[in-house]
Formats: structure tokens, sequence, C-alpha cells
């Protein structure tokens, strides 16, 4: 069978999402490492194969593939290994309902708060001028203003606020739904966790006030559950950033309002 190979970042968010899929579905893969810190992403040599230089992206034979939730469900169609997704059609769309909605609503407000608090700090010490030429190396004018708020400080209040105000929304979304059924979106572990958990596994660390043992058990038991996976463990294990290293959190047995540091 042709060779899979997956350039990615940290186990979070969209690397993770492929990342873990993979990991589940027992699928042996080169991985490629870029540190998006280093803006190792808008290098000639990974734009050669992703114009857009953004990660996740992953090759299978020939075949180029972009989109963390696409390169999933191609993942769970293409190799054998436990099913991601289950064959009755209304939890097929409930697994997408909520793939649509944490990728186009949810998670942009988490990134926002992840690229203000830990991406933009993370790099701003470094060589102003090269700081600027990396900037303007960006391909997609979006990216380039994610990058330019989040190193000079710059999301406005408002952004802060509206981001805020969706996570909120989202983990009572989230509290209610698993309050409901035992995984997010099905009665079987499915693409819709390994999703959520790249977006909410440290949620009890960086938002201890609206997600702990107390309010919000569910997401707790959730989170938990994924985490105890071999393919959860193995996959965060590759994480370098004290950003993925949070995960760590879900093995306290209780998590309250403050959780120590
Ligand atoms: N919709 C794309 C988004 C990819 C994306 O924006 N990835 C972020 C990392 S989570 C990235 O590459 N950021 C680097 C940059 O903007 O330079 C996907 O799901 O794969």
């Amino acid at each position: 069978m042709a060779g899979v190979s997956l350039y990615h970042w940290e186990p979070n968010a969209n690397s993770g999402k492929p990342m873990l899929a993979l990991m589940e579905k027992g699928v042996a893969f080169t991985s490629h490492y870029l540190d998006l810190l280093n803006f190792d992403q808008h290098k000639p040599e990974y734009l050669a194969l992703n114009p857009q230089g953004t990660i996740p992206a992953m090759t299978h034979g020939k075949l180029v593939l972009t989109e963390s939730t696409a390169i999933m469900e191609y993942v769970d169609e293409v190799f054998p290994g436990p099913r991601l997704m289950p064959d009755e059609p209304r939890d097929r769309w409930r697994i997408r309902w909520w793939m649509k909605f944490m990728d186009q609503w949810l998670a942009p407000s988490f990134s926002m708060i992840g690229w203000n608090v830990f991406v933009g700090p993370a790099v701003r010490s470094k060589d102003p001028e090269r700081l600027k030429a990396a900037i303007e190396r960006i391909p997609l004018p979006e990216r380039r203003v994610a990058w330019r708020k989040a190193i000079y400080g710059l999301f406005s209040d408002d952004e802060m606020k509206e981001s805020q105000r969706r996570v909120a929304v989202g983990i009572r979304m989230l509290e209610d739904a698993l309050s409901k059924r035992e995984w997010l979106a099905s009665d079987q572990y499915s693409l819709a966790d390994v999703n959520g958990f790249n977006l909410a596994y440290a949620l009890p660390l960086s938002q201890p006030k609206l997600s702990n043992d107390d309010l919000t058990p569910n997401i707790l038991r959730w989170l938990r559950a994924i985490y105890a996976r071999p393919a959860t463990k193995t996959c965060w294990a590759m994480g370098k950033t004290a950003m993925v290293k949070r995960v760590a959190i879900l093995e306290r047995p209780h998590i309250g309002k403050e959780p120590a540091a």
C-alpha cells in the first residue's frame, strides 16, 4: 500500500486531528514535524506541497490532502481499523454537524485566545526584522493578519470578548450533549470526539471557572475517557511545547474551579 506522510505541528487543534485519527486506525505514517513558532510552514519546501502555508497536510502515495477534518474522513474511509464514522445516517449527520460547528464557529475563538496567550508571546522576543520578514512571507492574507495581531498584541478587546463568549456558549453546548450520551455525537467513539478533544483537552486549565468537575462533569468524564485511550496517550506524547503538555491536567482525579498550577 502507498505510504502516508503527515506534515504537522503539535497534537493540538488542526494538526492533532489527523494525527489522532491515524493512530486510532493504527495507520503507520512518516511524521514531518513543522515548528509553527519557527514559521516552518511558510518555507519554500513546504509551500511546494501546500501553497497556503497552513498545517496539517498529508500525502498518501502521490495524493496531497489538506484540510484537517476532510483528511480525517479520508483516513477513516481508506484505511482498515476501527471505524470512526458509524453507519447510521442520523449519527453521521450529527457528527458532521458538530465538526462543522467546531471548525467554523468555535475553533477560531479557541484559536484567537491561544494565539493571544501562547503563540504571540512565544515568538515576540525574536529579532524584530526577522519577524517582519517572516510575516511578509505568509501566503494567506488572513493568516498574515492573525500573525501580526498575535505578535504585536493587537487583538482588540471586542474580538477577545466575542471569543470568550463563544467559548462559554460552546462549553454549555458540549456539556449538554455529553449529558445525553457517552460520546459527543453518537453512541460510539467517532471523528467528532477526535475533533472535540483537540479543541478542548486543556479546557479545565484554560477556562477553570467555566469547565471543571463541579460545573461540567460530563465534559471532564469525556476528556478523561479520550485521554485514557492508548492512541491519545501516544499522540500527545509527541507534543514538545508547554501548551500541549497541559493535557496532563486530565490525570488529576478531581479538578475544581482553581486548579493548582
Ligand atoms: N482549515 C484548515 C486550517 C489550517 C490552519 O490554519 N492551521 C493552523 C495551525 S492550527 C496554521 O497552519 N497556522 C499557521 C499559520 O497560520 O502560519 C485545517 O483545518 O486544516
